[in-house]
C-alpha cells in the first residue's frame, strides 16, 4: 500500500491471543485514522518455523524470524512489539531499546519490580535519543474510560472518596482446565493479580489521575494442581498427559488508599463463574459518581450530584457520539465498539507520539509504578501479622 507517508516498520514477537490482537490493531489503525506514519507489518517472530509462517500468513505479516535477536539486528525494523510471556519482557525490551527500536510491551511490564526498574531506566536512556516506549494497558483506550477520566478532570465528581474495582473472569474455575504459562510464576510473575489486577490498578489511577499509596491484600490459589495442556498458546485449550503445579494466585483482593485520600477496594479473580471479562469500576466523589462495566463497554453511568434530588439519578450515557474519545473515526452514533478497538487506539496514540517526538503514555515508568502496587499486595498477603483472627 503506498500512502506517501513515512513508514513505521513493525516487528511483533508472539502470535497467540495478544499477538493476534496487536496484529489486528496494526492492520486496522491506518484504515480508520489519519496517522502521521504508516505502520507496516514487517516481521513476525515465533520459535517454530512452520507455525510462525502460518500465523504470519493469517495475521498479515510480510516476513518471519524464529529468533528475536535477529529482529533487533535488522535495519528494516523501527519498532518492536513484545507480546511474549512476562519472563522475557525485560530482556527483549531493554535489548530492543538499546538497538534503537521503539518498544510497545504488553502488560504487566515485567515479572518483578527490579526488572521493571531496569526497563524504565533503559527507556529513559533511549528517550534521550528519540527512542520511545509504551506499556500496553489497552483498556485506557476504551471510549467510556476516556470519558470517565474527562469527567473527573473537569471536576464533575468533586473530591474522590471511593474507588471500587473488580476484574472478573472464570476460565479456570473447572479444576480440570489445563495448565498454561499464565499459571506458572516463573513465566507470568503472578496470577490473577498481575494478569488482570494490573489492569484495574492502572485504570483506576488513570481515571482519577491519582496514585495508590498503600495496600493490604489477600491472595488465594484454589486449585493447586492441574492437567498439563495438550498444546500451548490459547487461554483454555485441551488437557493432555500428566499434572502440573499451579504456582500463582487464582484470585486477589486488596484494599488501597489513593493520594487524594480515597479508600479503594479491588478484586481480581479467574474464579467468578459466569463472569467472562467483567471489568467493573465505580468511583464516588463529593459531587458525582461514575460506574463502568466492560461487559457493557459502550456505556458509562454518571450520577451528577449537583442536580435537583427530585430528578437526579444515574444517567446511562451511550459512549458512541463523535464527541467521545476515539469514536469519530468509527461508526455512526449507537453502533458501538468492541474489545479490539482498544488495541487499535493504542497503536494510534503510540504512532502519533512517535511522529511528534513525544513520550507516549502509559510509559514504562507508569508500568513500574503498577508493578510496585502488585509487589506491595504480594508482600502484604505474605505477611499475616495484620490479619485478625475471630
Ligand atoms: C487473560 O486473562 C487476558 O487475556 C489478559 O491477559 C488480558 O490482558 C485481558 O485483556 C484479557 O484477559
Amino acid at each position: 500500500m503506498t500512502t506517501g507517508k513515512p513508514s513505521l516498520r513493525v516487528g511483533l514477537i508472539g502470535y497467540a491471543f495478544m499477538g493476534a490482537a496487536h496484529s489486528q490493531a496494526w492492520r486496522t489503525a491506518p484504515h480508520f485514522f489519519d496517522l502521521p506514519l504508516h505502520p507496516e507489518l514487517a516481521v513476525l517472530v515465533g520459535r517454530t518455523p512452520d507455525r510462525v509462517a502460518e500465523a504470519a500468513g493469517r495475521l498479515g505479516w510480510a516476513q518471519t524470524e524464529t529468533d528475536w535477536h535477529r529482529l533487533l539486528e535488522r535495519d528494516d525494523v523501527d519498532l518492536v512489539d513484545v507480546c511474549t510471556p512476562g519472563d522475557t519482557h525485560a530482556e527483549i525490551a531493554i535489548a530492543a531499546l538499546e538497538a534503537g527500536k521503539h518498544v510497545l510491551c504488553e502488560k504487566p511490564l515485567a515479572n518483578t519490580v527490579a526488572q521493571a526498574q531496569a526497563m524504565t531506566e533503559a527507556a529513559t536512556r533511549a528517550a534521550a535519543n528519540g527512542v520511545r516506549s509504551m506499556v500496553g494497558f489497552t483498556y485506557r483506550r476504551v471510549p467510556a474510560i476516556g470519558l470517565a477520566r474527562r469527567l473527573v478532570a473537569e471536576g464533575r465528581l468533586g473530591d474522590i472518596r471511593h474507588v471500587r474495582a473488580q476484574y472478573l473472569q472464570d476460565w479456570i474455575t473447572d479444576p480440570q482446565a489445563p495448565m498454561s504459562w499464565r499459571l506458572e510464576k516463573d513465566k507470568a510473575g503472578s496470577g490473577a493479580l498481575g494478569d488482570i489486577g494490573a489492569h484495574i490498578v492502572d485504570l483506576t489511577q488513570y481515571i482519577t489521575g491519582q496514585r495508590i499509596t498503600g495496600v493490604s491484600g489477600l491472595l488465594e490459589t484454589f486449585v493447586e494442581q492441574r492437567p498439563l495442556a495438550a498444546s500451548t498458546g490459547s487461554l483454555s485449550g485441551a488437557a493432555g498427559e500428566g499434572v502440573g503445579q499451579v504456582t500463582v494466585d487464582d484470585a486477589a483482593v486488596f484494599l488501597g488508599r489513593f493520594t487524594g485520600g480515597a479508600l479503594a477496594v479491588f478484586e481480581a479473580t479467574r474464579f467468578a463463574l459466569g463472569r467472562k471479562n467483567a471489568i467493573r469500576i465505580e468511583i464516588n466523589g463529593s459531587a458525582g459518581s461514575v460506574a463502568f462495566d466492560f461487559e457493557d463497554m459502550n456505556v458509562l453511568h454518571f450520577f451528577d450530584g449537583t442536580e435537583p434530588a427530585e430528578t437526579a439519578g444515574f444517567r446511562r450515557i451511550v459512549v458512541t457520539e463523535p464527541e467521545h474519545p476515539y469514536v469519530a473515526a468509527w461508526w455512526p452514533a449507537g453502533h458501538g465498539l468492541g474489545y479490539e478497538h482498544g488495541f487499535t487506539h493504542q497503536v494510534v496514540d503510540l504512532v502519533t507520539a512517535i511522529a511528534k517526538g513525544d513520550d507516549p503514555s502509559p510509559s514504562f515508568a507508569d508500568g513500574l509504578q503498577v508493578q510496585r502496587v502488585l509487589d506491595a499486595v504480594e508482600r502484604s498477603a505474605a505477611d499475616h501479622s495484620t490479619w485478625t483472627e475471630i
